[in-house]
């Protein structure tokens, strides 16, 4: 059923505290925590705990724990400081474009300088 947990499921696997992630925030609907290959010297990942396999799919399912995850990404931004630079945040969606995590998730990158159009 739509948002309850997955067991093949890494992110899931972080939310229930199967798998070790360094946690900066939670909230009672997301879980905020360190990338593990950080693209920038901040690159946080900010996830529903309810099991989307994607942005869009968790906006059309749970709009109020969207609207969480990036009312969360800010605070992420505001927390590390990067928020005055700049900051960006992204939402793969699709192996085509580079999600390889197939649960919600938005990276938060800041504290260098982001170029556009990204690569
Ligand atoms: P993507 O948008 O699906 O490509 O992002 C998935 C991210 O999850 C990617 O940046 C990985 O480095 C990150 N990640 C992680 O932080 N911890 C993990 O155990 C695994 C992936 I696997």
């Amino acid at each position: 059923m739509a948002g309850e947990p997955q067991s093949d499921c890494l992110f899931c696997k972080i939310v229930a505290g199967e798998v070790p992630a360094t946690i900066v925030r939670e909230t009672e609907t997301t879980v905020a925590f360190r990338d593990i290959n950080p693209q920038a010297p901040t690159h946080v990942l900010v996830i529903p705990r309810a099991h989307y396999p994607d942005a869009a799919s968790l906006a059309a399912g749970a709009p109020d724990i969207a609207a969480d995850v990036l009312r969360e990404a800010g605070q992420v931004a505001e927390q590390e400081k990067v928020d005055e630079s700049g900051y960006r945040i992204v939402l793969n969606t699709g192996s085509g474009a580079g999600q390889t995590v197939f649960h919600a998730h938005a990276h938060v990158l800041g504290g260098r300088g982001l170029n556009w159009p990204p690569g």
